[in-house]
């Protein structure tokens, strides 16, 4: 009985830092009972961890905000709202960059919360005609992004298709200026092939929905959705998603940002050529020579493709049925089977829609861009694709499950390992606390000499009929031994009976779960080539934007140079985020799934349990408890605190560090909550820098009614 009256109370705390046993069990049991409480959001010291409740809580109201505004971050409740409010206040005040990480699998929650950190910050900074427009338009990129690059998935019905990363700018007084998005590798594939029970992009449905009648006319589209191969004929509807509405939130979003019409309109074009492109027929003949020709089966859809595009349809039509290659230095047009036609013409359409998605962030960027030549400071906030495991997982799956390695590394880097050398570095004294490291496994992943990634780029270049069998087996040779590394070939050599292997596919054992990729479609979709003659074609066209999104399509710029593979480019960009995330001071919000039915307050223990686990906080408290909550430099600890004792009070002549020394010998507290580092005094629990908190304001007060009092006498 005891014990659970102590877990309730720990309940009530709000930090787990505080969490007395600290138990696995004891963890998982807080997080419940806050959860039934509705409390769903839980620090580790300053980080927050967020369980997805399925269901609206009217914990985001205005009041809210104001509530948290300015406050003191252990002094309030756990909130999303509190940590961001800590995070654009350091930005403010103390002139650090700051950059917000939110983490977990799919339908964790990740992009409601980085929504409502976007929506506070804007909602706390100040107001103006000027500002208020920046702010809409950051705000408003949202519906825009989310129409075409989410999409619903098993797992979660508004699921983020790619990663992204915005940089909020703001100037010295802490005014949003603008923003620069970036974004991820897009799934692609699911523009021409999504699971049952999936859908495609829900631009596809909003757009069919909600567009009127005379938009539709104009496209040349049908409402029916169940017109649309690519939107593989199911009846569309998600119940709790308006897509008609959405689309109207969508086109008002567009106009906040600044789209001209003429824009919306070639952009609206150019996702009705991809849907349309979808129910192109080939049909196969046999030419005299004995190959097989394809030919378009029905011409209505190519023809109306290429009125929307402007463009003469017999060019259309031969891109899509040959090819030329160039044999003995000739350049001679081959016929192309059925099968190969439709390779094309998908490829055609899942290149087409991408390519449209980048421009679409740029068209963005180019809106909300900051002049250069501005001082400004900057708040990161990154949502990405969460983890994710499949019955079936493919290339989609393995690079954003290897983006999550990489956060899941930067989180250890920072916030254990950092944390355990800065005590090192600062002299003082503790135990260090063991932790997975997951480079290993981001090592087999990107190593650039011998990692999967640069195993299949190299399958990728080899001359001749590639396949994905050889890659395996290069891994197999590799991986022999590797923790991390299993398949078929691996398992029989060292005796493993395990049926749940198909042969075709590798397992890696993530830091998040086992997850087994299959081989087939890697190399094609590391390639991701696109016939030139269907560059060149779409070059050809009279469309601006479309033709603008084939610059290689331009025969004076053939290059015979292959274009850098999707892993390759991938890898980069993660490196290139890495290290902008390294340059600026975390924030964290570790989200939750907690259950795999998207059912309101429904928590479901086991499923919590391997988050806990895999997400690593039992070490992440271990960490924080065996070290100090709060941590501050001298100078600034001084700066702040020094009106608490008369000895510091209005000046200090000593060096800092004696000054701190001397202010909290004053003010007596437990010596064990205390250590003094080289350059930093370090405090041990949320509760006594909290007691020194409301010192300072009451003290603050206090010089405040003085000031007015001595200023009221001289009158
Ligand atoms: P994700 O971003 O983490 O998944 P989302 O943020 O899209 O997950 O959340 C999934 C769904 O959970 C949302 O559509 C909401 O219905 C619900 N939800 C999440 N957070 C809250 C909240 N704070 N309050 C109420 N409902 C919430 V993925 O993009 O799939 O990795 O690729
Ligand atoms: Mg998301």
């Amino acid at each position: 009985m005891e014990a659970t009256t102590s877990l309730l109370d720990a309940a009530a705390v709000g930090d787990l830092v505080l969490l007395d046993p600290l138990t696995e069990e004891s963890l998982l049991q807080t997080l419940q009972e806050r959860f039934r409480r509705s409390d769903i959001y839980t620090y580790i010291g300053n980080v927050v961890i967020s369980v997805n409740p399925y269901r609206s809580l009217p914990i985001y109201t205005p009041e809210t905000v104001q509530e948290y505004r300015n406050c003191n971050f252990f002094a309030v409740k756990p909130h999303i709202y509190a940590i961001a409010d800590d995070a654009y206040r350091s930005l403010r005040d103390r002139d650090r960059d700051q950059c917000i990480l939110i983490t977990g699998e799919s339908g964790a929650g990740k992009t409601e919360a980085s929504k409502l950190v976007m929506s506070y910050v804007a909602a706390v900074c100040s107001k103006g005609e000027e500002v208020d427009k920046v702010k809409e338009q950051l705000l408003q990129s949202n519906p825009v992004l989310e129409a075409f690059g989410n999409a619903k998935t098993i797992r979660n019905d508004n699921s983020s298709r790619f990663g992204k990363y915005m940089d909020v700018e703001f100037d010295f007084k802490g005014e949003p200026l603008g923003g620069v998005i970036s974004n991820y590798l897009l799934e692609k594939s699911r523009i021409v092939r999504h699971v049952k029970g999936e859908r495609n992009f829900h631009i596809f449905y909003q757009l069919l929905a909600g567009g009127s009648a005379q938009l539709l006319q104009q496209l040349k589209l049908r409402q029916d959705c169940r017109h649309y191969g690519y939107l593989n004929r199911e009846s569309s509807g998600l119940p709790g998603m308006d897509d008609a509405a959405n689309f109207r939130a969508m086109q008002d979003a567009m106009k906040v940002i600044g789209f001209s019409p003429a824009e919306v309109t070639a952009l609206l074009e150019v996702t009705a050529v991809v849907l349309k492109l979808g129910n192109v027929q080939l049909s196969g003949s046999y030419q005299a020579s004995g190959m097989e020709a394809s030919s378009i089966a029905e011409p209505q859809e190519l023809q109306e493709i290429c009125e929307l595009i402007r463009l003469d349809p017999t060019v259309l039509e031969r891109a899509l049925c040959s090819r030329t290659v160039k044999a003995r230095n000739e350049m001679v047009l081959t016929t192309l089977s059925v099968p190969q036609g439709y390779y094309g013409r998908d490829a055609l359409a899942k290149n087409i829609y991408s390519r449209l998605f980048d421009w679409l962030v740029n068209r963005i960027n180019t809106s909300i861009q900051v002049k250069p030549g501005k001082q400004r400071k900057v708040m990161g906030v990154l949502d990405i694709y969460g983890f994710e495991i499949f019955q079936d997982n493919g290339f989609e799956q393995f690079i954003i499950n290897y983006c999550n390695e990489k956060l899941q590394q930067i989180f250890i880097l920072m916030t254990l390992k950092e944390e355990q050398e800065e005590y090192v570095r600062e002299g003082i004294q503790w135990t260090p606390v063991e932790f997975f490291d997951n480079s290993i496994i981001c090592n087999l992943i990107e190593n650039s000499k011998c990692g999967i990634l640069a195993m299949l780029d190299e399958e990728c270049l080899r001359p001749g009929v590639v396949n994905e069998d050889t890659f395996l087996t290069k891994l197999n040779q590799l991986f022999a031994t590797h923790k991390h590394y299993e398949s078929k070939e691996t398992q029989n050599a060292r005796r493993i009976m395990d049926t749940s292997l198909p042969s075709q596919c590798f397992r890696i054992h993530h830091y998040a779960g086992k997850v087994t990729y299959n081989v087939t479609g890697f190399i094609e979709k590391n390639n991701d080539l696109l016939f030139r003659d269907l560059s060149q074609a779409m070059w050809a066209s009279q469309h601006e934007l479309l033709r603008s999104l084939f610059p290689e399509g331009d025969p004076q710029k053939v290059s015979l140079k292959l274009p850098p593979t999707a892993g390759f480019q991938f890898k980069a960009s993660v490196a290139t985020l890495m290290k902008n995330l390294y340059s600026k001071n975390p924030n964290y919000i570790r989200c939750i799934k907690p259950n795999e039915t998207k059912t309101g307050m429904l928590f479901t223990p086991e499923l919590v349990l391997a988050q806990i686990r895999y997400l690593g906080l039992m070490e992440n408290v271990r960490v924080r408890r065996a070290g100090y909550a709060f941590r501050q430099l001298y100078d600034s600890f001084l700066q702040r605190y020094k009106m608490l004792s008369p000895r510091t009070w209005p000046h200090w002549t000593g060096s800092h560090r004696e000054g701190t020394e001397v202010l909290l010998a004053d003010l007596a507290f437990p010596p064990e909550e205390l250590a003094f580092g080289h350059t930093k005094i370090f405090i041990r629990s949320p509760r006594t820098l909290f007691d020194l908190e409301r010192r300072r304001q009451e003290r603050v007060a206090q010089l405040a009614t003085l000031i007015q009092k001595t200023a009221y006498r001289r009158y």
